[in-house]
């Protein structure tokens, strides 16, 4: 490594590792790793996988490839011995973001498996130039700017293959730029990002994230759409899902008569997951290409095609299914018009069911019938989860096809979530159970019998320990934050949405203020830290950031109450954030709505670096309660069932709550306090706290006061050291089962079958 350091520094800058900047050599070691991911073999086999999915969250990449090509501990020592830390050179890359959260981490996770266990798959996505947007904070309040990611030298690797994409008015020319991704000891799998030649960063104004809506050829790959947009951006969103999936069916068809297949066998050579529904369109595409350029018959593409695909389920929030008026789809791909008419007639034909046809009554086209009807199989993202869409969500197809459903509950991969982001707690580990659990996570379990040990549980607190000081010096360098190192880190990050109820941990954080005004104070100070972001035009969750940003500067300004209860609202919450905030985590929040959240991918990171989870009987908490048990877990609120029957009856109202719940009356009105109201808005903290007495749609009431008592009970727990430690240890050793790895080996053999 030294000796390839010095020689690229020479031939590239006329530096040496003691004369060159942190710039030159990070582009130095970008250029090596890039040189040793490309010498890998490729994973190869008669059946390929693609992985389509809109959003690729994967982080910096530096770090992460030199640990799974096995350069990481050498550069380290290099970089040392010159007086550099891997760490610092780290901070220059630039972090790519294009994902808005857990679906695209995912998607990332996932393709790092993959490569990992060998397979054949690639992703497939978009690249682009300024990704989700950056998050910044002015009065108080969440701000959009565009955030280029994408600097002169780059991991993305421009690829020679062309292909042309037909819209309504113009076609446009797809273009592809591929990332490496290697497998942890393994080969080598890519991930295909197309893009468009014509783009044009200039049209979007510094600081902003405005732009001209109708130059699609302008603006086609400019910015990831979050999850909840304007109606300009819905429709850009069509060009882009066409765009993404048209140039994607037409490299696979490519790359599979270029290996000699023959196109009517498709479905033994390739499996396309379809990453939700926002690749859907790939389905009549790939019928469209079929019929029109390989002569085949409308019949024989259609059964082709539903052999190949499967469709993964990330959400059962109504508002998130997507459902496209057919006028857009005729304004946009009127090419696929006709194929998703014939496939909603073949339905009709066969099935009576009304509820499950691809259009509706609306003329409005469900992207996830489409997907049931024309795939082989559909998963869900958690146990529970995928018994909601059968039962109730997704019943009346589950009736139909009972044999297309199956779970896969989410993973991580170890290699990011704790190799990488905690090496004190990974080196532990290896010191105690050997590192076998590198290569196969459920050797965790192994560490189950150090509980009784005083000094192993010791250790992992001094671990902890460190973690939070090195977060600390962090978020003091980064954002000039000041964190109470000897408090107990609470940390709830995720993208802000009500069904999360960022907004029940806020008012917890209002009772405790108060609890704290009238003298009753913590045993251990308490640092309450967020880090979301939120959808620009969602008006409740900005609302949300407001109130909390309002209570930080009072909170923190108060000398009474700041040396025993902070607030932190971490700004731009990203992938490089969260690396350092969860091994640094005491508490980790997962309190959304039951039966709202799929699984949550956050709760694992958070299990496996050795924080307690404070969380409701919801997704993956369900699995991660029944592996730990009930004294490693706090477990509070209304279960999914009893939600689900609120729903139902529309029997749910909050004032029933806030009137006979004195405790729940004052800390809804400190939201519209006149201390609050001289930090913040009126208009922003009125309108929040009246959704909240008037609708709170996500029963934040419903759980409040449990809530509360629950976390009470988290913090005294926390006093005891030593029973803490043990419960620490104890989601570490369960920790196995939430591999990546372990869920991607439960894809291959249910649904891809790659290698038989
Ligand atoms: C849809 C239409 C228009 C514009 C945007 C969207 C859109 C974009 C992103 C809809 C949804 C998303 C992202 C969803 C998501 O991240 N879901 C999460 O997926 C995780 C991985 O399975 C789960 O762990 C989480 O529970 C789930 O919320």
């Amino acid at each position: 490594m030294e000796k390839r350091l010095q020689e690229v520094l020479e031939k590239r800058f006329h530096k040496t590792l003691d004369t060159c900047t942190k710039e030159e050599l990070f582009h130095a070691l970008m250029e090596i790793t890039k040189e040793a991911t490309g010498n890998l073999k490729r994973n190869e086999g008669s059946k390929k996988l693609y992985y389509i999915s809109a959003e690729f969250l994967i982080g910096k990449l530096l770090s992460n490839n030199l640990i799974n090509l096995g350069l990481y501990e050498e550069t380290e020592k290099v970089l040392k011995s010159h007086g550099y830390e891997l760490c610092e050179i780290e901070e220059l890359e630039m972090e790519p973001s294009l994902g808005n959260g857990g679906l695209g981490r995912l998607a990332a996770c996932f393709l790092d498996s993959i490569a990992t266990l060998g397979l054949p798959g690639d992703g497939i996505g978009l690249n682009y130039h300024f990704g989700l947007f950056q998050q910044k904070f002015t009065n108080h309040k969440q701000q959009e700017v565009k955030n280029p990611w994408i600097t002169k030298e780059s991991w993305l690797n421009r690829q020679s293959f062309t292909c042309k994409v037909p819209f309504k008015d113009f076609t446009l020319d797809g273009v592809l730029y591929d990332i490496d991704v290697p497998g942890y000891d393994s080969g080598c799998n890519r991930l295909h990002l197309f893009d468009v030649d014509t783009i044009d960063e200039s049209i979007v104004p510094e600081n902003s994230i405005d732009f001209d809506k109708k130059k699609v050829q302008e603006n086609l790959t400019l910015f990831l759409y979050p999850d909840d947009s304007d109606d300009a951006g819905r429709k850009l969103r069509i060009y882009q899902q066409y765009f993404m999936v048209s140039c994607g069916a037409q490299l696979i068809l490519k790359e599979m008569e270029d290996a000699g297949y023959d196109l009517h066998e498709l479905n033994n050579h390739a499996v396309i997951q379809i990453n939700d529904t926002h690749p859907s369109m790939v389905i009549p595409e790939l019928i469209r290409l079929l019929t029109e350029e390989k002569g085949f018959t409308m019949d024989e593409a259609v059964e082709v095609v539903s052999k190949t695909c499967a469709y993964t389920n990330h959400t059962i929030l109504a508002e998130a299914l997507e459902k496209w008026p057919m006028e857009y789809l005729e304004e946009v791909v009127p090419n696929l018009v006709p194929i998703i008419k014939e496939l909603d007639e073949r339905v009709r034909k066969t099935v009576k069911d009304e509820s499950t046809y691809i259009i509706d009554a609306q003329d409005r086209v469900h992207m996830a019938h489409m997907d049931i009807h024309y795939g082989f199989s559909v998963n869900g993202v958690a146990a529970l989860h995928t018994e909601i869409l059968k039962n109730s969500e997704l019943k009346n197809f589950y009736d139909l096809y009972p044999e297309r459903f199956n779970n896969k509950t989410n993973g991580i991969t170890f290699r990011r979530w704790l190799l990488h982001c905690n090496p004190l707690l990974a080196d532990q580990i290896t010191e105690w159970i050997g590192d076998g659990y590198k290569k196969d996570a459920t050797e965790l379990k192994k560490l189950e019998k150090f509980v009784e040990d005083e000094q192993s549980l010791q250790n992992l607190l001094q671990i902890k320990k460190e973690n939070k000081h090195q977060l600390a010096e962090y978020l003091r360098r980064t954002q000039g934050i000041e964190l109470n190192e000897d408090s107990v880190f609470d940390i709830q990050i995720k993208r802000l949405h009500e069904y999360k109820r960022q907004q029940m941990n806020a008012l917890y954080v209002i009772y405790k203020y108060l609890e704290i005004k009238s003298g009753k104070l913590p045993k251990t100070p308490i640092t309450v830290i967020f880090g979301a972001k939120a959808a620009p035009a969602y008006v409740i969750a900005k609302d949300i950031i407001h109130l909390i940003l309002c209570l930080q500067e009072l909170i923190n300004q108060d000398p009474e109450v700041s040396p025993y209860l902070n607030v932190v609202m971490v700004e731009n919450y990203n992938v490089t954030l969260a690396e350092k905030l969860i091994p640094a985590c005491d508490i980790s929040e997962q309190i959304s709505l039951a039966s709202k959240e799929a699984s949550g991918t956050g709760n694992m990171k958070f299990m496996l670096n050795g924080a307690v989870t404070l969380g409701t009987e919801d997704g993956a908490n369900v699995e991660i309660h029944q592996f730990v048990g009930d004294d490693n877990i706090y477990i509070f609120g209304a279960k999914s069932d009893e939600v689900i029957a609120h729903y139902e009856k529309s029997d749910y109202r909050p004032s029933d709550y806030y009137t006979k719940n004195p405790l729940i009356q004052k800390a809804v009105e400190f939201i519209t306090d006149p201390q609050m109201m001289e930090i913040g808005k009126k208009e922003n903290l009125e309108r929040l706290s009246s959704e909240l007495k008037n609708k709170d749609w996500f029963m934040t009431f419903l759980d409040l006061e449990d809530y509360i008592r629950t976390k009470e009970r988290a913090l005294e727990d926390y006093t005891d050291r030593k029973t803490w430690a043990k419960k620490m240890l104890v989601n570490i050793s369960n920790a196995g089962f939430f591999s990546s790895d372990r869920t991607i080996r439960e894809y291959n053999q249910d649904i891809w079958k790659l290698g038989e």
